[in-house]
């Protein structure tokens, strides 16, 4: 037997008799089922134990994990214009970040933000997307036609910028970092279908809009429109979704998620940047934030999943640290957890394939000695930025960590550490809530 196999051996027998779970072969074999004969169902549903149809999966009636109603959006934030309201209103969503494993979030559970608008129900089949403006060659796209150009799979990340308020005043990891969810995205490059139509010289923007009643509108400039922006019709291996944006989105990779038109029906070529009013909103409305209307892609962001906020753990228990980092800088290339504090940082564990602008799942093996102590995670991204410190974050804005707590949004990019204390209770709390009392 090769060392490796005798290790795994051992490691499975061990960790049989720890659980206490020993069960004899023929135990095996009845717990699994085997041997018991069944008759071939004569109709669809009879397949499935919870009553859903085979035909359309369904996940286990013991799995819960829902997302998680975002209580600080809905239209008042991300700044639509005053007196705009949505004509239904349909509340904001986190992903469940608590729950989440590996780096992919599913799609119904990925985090969604329209501004309390309603993802409206669009026949793919009478979709269209227009293209005007600073172009040759003002063109109109059917979905048929889009999804016979040439397309890429790409993995990425989407987050909302919104909510410097969040890391102080969340419990858990959901409510603290829940506007954000990673996907496999599969649509054109933006690029092929510019160069198509022929942009003029001095196009230096294009703005996407979206179908809904409230026009979401985005600015985008024409260096990242032709870089790595994508017209995106397939998630996770299936349609987008109507949260989503179904049948179409714009994705511009690793900026912050208001550049992500949903429900894409139109591009304009433009000369200049067209402020759009959730541009405006967003920025404008404070004055003293004028001049940062065009802040871009995120900066290298990580933070623990677990332990996390109002999770539970146990003295001298072997567990594994986990978390999530990413970058709209690019790949990550480290994540270091500190167990101390911030006194001393290991390397952890970069789980699968590290994608570009996009969660990378971290891990570190770990064993509580029982005393308090504070969690915390850091990464580095392919340019070499290193995720800051709150302290060091604060001071960039020209602000004491105090102010940054009760201020709310509005400073930029919330990239900053996250630490978790753990008290010698075993339970882990958010380790900046000090700072908004
Ligand atoms: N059409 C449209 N696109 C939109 C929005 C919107 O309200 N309408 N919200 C934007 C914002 S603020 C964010 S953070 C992302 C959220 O994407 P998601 O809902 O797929 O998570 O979509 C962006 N695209
Ligand atoms: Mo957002």
């Amino acid at each position: 037997m090769a060392p490796m196999q005798r290790d795994r051996r051992r490691f499975l027998k061990e960790g049989a008799s720890l659980a206490g779970l020993a069960l004899a072969a023929p135990e095996i074999a009845a717990a699994a089922g085997v041997g018991q004969s069944k008759s071939i169902p004569g109709t669809i549903s009879e397949f499935s134990p919870t009553g859903g149809s085979v035909l359309y999966g369904e996940r286990s009636r013991f799995i819960t994990s829902v997302r998680v109603i975002d209580t600080l959006a809905g239209h008042e934030s991300h700044g639509s214009a005053p007196g705009v309201k949505p004509p239904t209103y349909r509340p904001d969503a986190k992903t469940p970040l608590r729950d989440s494993v590996g780096s992919i979030t599913p799609s119904s559970l990925h985090f969604t933000t329209a501004h309390g608008y309603a993802p409206p129900d669009i026949n793919p089949d009478e979709h269209k997307l227009v293209i005007s403006g600073m172009v040759d060659r003002p063109s109109v796209f059917t979905m048929r036609e889009l999804k016979r150009l040439p397309f890429v799979t790409r993995v990425h990340f989407l987050e909302c910028v919104g909510g410097v308020a969040l890391p102080f005043q969340g419990k858990t990891v959901t409510d603290t970092h829940g506007r954000t969810a990673c996907s496999e995205w599969t649509g054109v490059p933006l690029s092929l279908v510019l160069k198509e139509v022929g942009v003029h010289n001095q196009a230096n923007w294009i703005v996407g809009i979206g179908s809904e009643a409230g026009q979401h509108a985005k600015s985008v400039p024409m260096s990242k429109a032709m870089d790595d922006c994508l017209l995106v019709y397939a998630q996770n291996g299936e349609a987008v979704r109507p949260d989503q944006g179904f049948p179409l989105r714009l994705l511009v990779p690793g900026f912050e998620g208001l550049y992500n038109v949903k429900w894409l029906k139109r591009i304009q070529v433009v000369d200049q940047n067209y402020s759009t009013f959730q541009e405006q909103g967003r920025c404008c409305m404070n004055p003293e934030l004028k001049n940062r209307w065009a802040h871009f892609d995120f900066g290298p962001k990580s933070v623990i999943t677990f332990p996390a906020g109002e999770d539970e753990i146990s003295k001298n228990e072997y567990l594994t640290i986990t978390g999530l980092a990413w970058s709209g800088g690019g790949a990550i290339r480290r994540v270091e957890v500190s167990a101390d504090g911030g006194r001393t940082w290991t390397d952890a564990n970069l789980q699968g394939t590290v994608h570009r602008k996009a969660h990378v799942r971290f891990v570190m093996g770990w064993k509580w000695n029982g005393e308090e102590t504070t969690l915390v995670s850091r990464c580095t991204d392919e340019l070499g930025q290193v995720q800051p410190s709150v302290e060091a974050y604060a001071k960039f804005f020209g602000r004491t960590v105090e102010e940054l707590a009760r201020r709310g949004g509005g400073a930029g990019h919330v990239n900053f550490q996250m630490p978790w204390t753990l008290t010698r209770d075993g339970r882990v709390h958010n380790g900046l809530a000090g700072f908004s009392v």
